[in-house]
C-alpha cells in the first residue's frame, strides 16, 4: 500500500533535511513525504523546495500563514488523498517521532488496523526524558481525555499515526476546527465512532534537540475545552 508521510513544518530548517533523508531510507517504491509549511520566516519552504527538487519522492505544499497543526494537517490529509496514497501518516518534523517507526506502522495498518496510533502509554512505549511534571501534564490529559470521551485508547494526544484512505474519506473532515492537540484527540475519537478499528503500537517518544517547540498554553487549553464539546457532539448524534 503506497503511504504518503505527512510532514507539518514551521522554523523547522535545522530538522527538514535528516528528516527527509532518514524517511527516505526506509521508504519503499512509492511511498512519499509531504512537507507542509505555513511560510516559516528561516527559509523552510525554500529548503524543502529544494529537497522536492532534487529527490523524487518529495511533495511541499505551501500554505500562507501559521494557522496551527490542525488546518496543515488537514490541506495535507487533501492533497495526500487527491494523489492517490493508500497510507496517509501524520508526524512531527522534530524526531520526537523516529522516522524509523514508520515501517512498524504502516505494517499494523497493512496487517488491518484502520487507524495506527504511536502510542507512549501501552506497554513498550516510553518518554525517556520527560521530568515528572511534564509526565503527570501528558498523562493527566490522556485519563482526562480518556474519561470524558468514554475511550480506552492509551494515547489519544500523540500525533504519530497511519490512517487507511478510507478513514479520512468516511470522517467528516471538513467539520474539524481543532488545531494543536485537541485536533489529535479529535481525529482519533471520530475515527472510532465511525466503526473503524484503532490499533496502538509502541513508540519512545524523545525531546527535539534542534529548533524550539511551538506547543502553547492556548494550544492545552483549546483542549481543555474541546473534548467536552466533541463528546457533546456525538451525544447529540452529530458525530
Ligand atoms: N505547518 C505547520 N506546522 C506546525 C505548526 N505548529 C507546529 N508545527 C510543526 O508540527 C510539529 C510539532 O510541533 P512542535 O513545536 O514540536 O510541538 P509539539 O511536538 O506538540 O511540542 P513539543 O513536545 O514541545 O515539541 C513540528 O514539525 C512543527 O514544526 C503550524 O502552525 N503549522
Ligand atoms: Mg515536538
Amino acid at each position: 500500500m503506497r503511504a504518503t508521510v505527512c510532514l507539518p513544518t514551521y522554523n523547522e530548517r535545522e530538522n527538514l533535511e535528516r528528516m527527509v533523508t532518514a524517511l527516505g531510507a526506509v521508504f519503499r517504491d512509492g511511498d512519499r513525504v509531504l512537507v507542509i509549511d505555513d511560510g516559516s520566516p528561516d527559509g523552510t519552504g525554500e529548503l524543502a523546495d529544494r529537497l522536492s527538487a532534487e529527490l523524487g519522492f518529495v511533495g511541499v505544499l505551501h500554505r500562507a500563514r501559521k494557522e496551527g497543526l490542525g488546518p496543515a494537517y488537514l490541506a495535507g490529509f487533501r492533497r495526500a488523498l487527491d494523489d492517490g496514497a493508500e497510507l496517509v501518516l501524520e508526524m512531527d518534523c522534530d524526531f520526537s517521532h523516529d522516522p524509523n517507526d514508520v515501517p512498524r506502522l504502516i505494517a499494523a495498518a497493512e496487517e488491518g488496523a484502520d487507524l495506527v496510533l504511536g502510542s507512549r502509554y501501552v506497554r513498550g512505549g516510553s518518554i525517556p526524558n520527560w521530568g515528572v511534571v511534564r509526565r503527570a501534564i501528558s498523562l493527566g490529559g490522556n485519563l482526562y481525555a480518556q474519561a470524558v470521551l468514554q475511550s480506552r485508547i492509551r494515547d489519544l494526544t500523540g500525533g504519530f499515526k497511519c490512517f487507511r484512505r478510507r478513514v479520512l474519506e468516511t470522517i467528516d473532515l471538513g467539520a474539524i476546527d481543532s488545531r494543536g492537540y485537541a485536533f489529535q484527540i479529535e481525529t482519533t475519537y471520530r475515527v472510532l465512532r465511525a466503526g473503524f478499528r484503532v490499533v496502538e503500537v509502541p513508540i519512545a517518544f524523545v525531546d527535539r534537540e534542534h529548533g524550539h517547540s511551538k506547543m502553547s498554553r492556548a494550544i492545552v487549553l483549546e483542549a481543555v475545552w474541546k473534548v467536552p464539546l466533541v463528546r457533546l457532539q456525538a451525544l447529540r448524534g452529530r458525530l
